[in-house]
């Protein structure tokens, strides 16, 4: 059957009022994003397997922006993958997760109270619990920019998650995740080198990480020591974040869209930022043609020296704001 391509209206739970690209088959109109791989967004309804049902209606208004209508949390799956797909195709030249121009789908409301979200590999699709309290779904950009990350890595780097490819591997997902929230320029979801902020999964509107000084969450590294790759790959994560940091915005106290960051270097030297724009394609090329799965710290830092050098030369700022930066994070040679 013909399926037209429509702009409907998604009333989201945290970036307000957007368009979502949708398809209109007959009098029914679906959560299929025909513009990007046709990806789609399910509602599993509690449920925690299979796909459950599409999100579809007569109308293209989806949500009214409160979590208690189950569109609201599918509108923001549908954006986040929207937006992510448009930063890989218009930043990176990477036409989705695989880059054969084919989507993945999302699920949203998947079991009672479950308070994480999740990339799965088998299933080529993210899953977004609808936190406790049935109040808070995890379906925030950045969160769905990190979720769709896993599987860009799963697909390129193939980082291990574990030890410090692992950390790397998370890593690359807040950076990115934090990158697509600034691509998506959303006035009721600004850009930030925070992680989570909108889903207050700690309860006390706290974020869940912090790329300026990790440690401010009280578990993240700030700085690489040689256990880092026995903690937690969420926390081992740090460094690197904190690299991606450094690099894109320098080190000190500085204001970005109403959050004040003040990021410390465990050298103590201080390093020049090169601007967001220029940090995450060496962080892409880095990943995408230098990383393998046994990436370790001092692997990063060759891979992304190697990524500057071939975009920028090798006596160029950029190439010692990335020395100055890793060395920033105790990553040295
Ligand atoms: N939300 C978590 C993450 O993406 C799920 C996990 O622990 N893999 O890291
Ligand atoms: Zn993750
Ligand atoms: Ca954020």
């Amino acid at each position: 059957e013909w399926e037209a391509i429509e702009t409907g209206t998604g009333n989201t739970v945290y970036s307000g009022t957007v368009n979502l690209t949708t398809t209109q088959s007959g009098s029914t109109y679906n959560l299929t994003d025909g513009a990007r791989g046709n990806h789609k967004t399910y509602n599993l309804n509690r449920g925690t397997s299979g796909t459950g049902t599409l999100f579809s209606g007569s109308d293209d208004v989806w949500g009214n922006g409160s979590p208690s209508n189950l569109e609201s949390a599918g509108a923001d799956a549908h954006y986040g993958a929207a937006l992510t797909w448009d930063y890989y195709k218009n930043v990176h030249g990477r036409s989705g997760i695989r880059g054969d121009g084919v989507g993945a789908y999302s699920r949203v409301h998947y079991g009672n109270n479950y308070v994480n979200a999740f990339w799965s590999d088998s299933c080529f699709c993210m899953t977004y619990g609808d936190g406790s309290g049935n109040s808070n779904p995890l379906t925030s950009i950045d969160v769905a920019a990190h979720e769709m990350t896993h599987g860009l890595t799963s697909n390129t780097a193939g980082l291990n998650y574990s030890g410090e490819s692992g950390g790397l591997n998370e890593a690359t997902s807040d950076i990115f995740g934090s990158t697509v929230e600034f691509f998506a320029n959303n006035s009721s979801d600004v850009g930030d080198y925070l992680i989570g902020e909108e889903i207050n999964i700690n309860g006390d509107g706290t974020p869940l990480r912090y790329m300026d000084k990790p440690s401010q969450d009280g578990s993240s590294k700030d700085a690489w020591y040689s256990g880092i790759g026995s903690i937690d790959v969420h926390y081992s994560s740090g460094p690197a974040n904190h690299f991606f940091y450094l690099l894109s915005e320098g080190s000190g106290t500085k204001t970005i869209n109403g959050v004040t960051y003040n990021s410390p270097t465990s050298d103590g030297l201080p390093v020049t930022g090169i601007g967001r724009d220029k940090a995450e394609k060496i962080w892409f090329r880095a990943l995408t043609t230098k990383f393998t799965s046994t990436t370790n710290y001092s692997g990063a830092r060759t891979g992304t020296l190697a990524a500057t050098g071939e975009l920028y030369g090798t006596t160029s700022a950029e190439y010692k704001a990335v020395q100055d930066a890793w060395a920033g994070v105790n990553v040295g040679t």
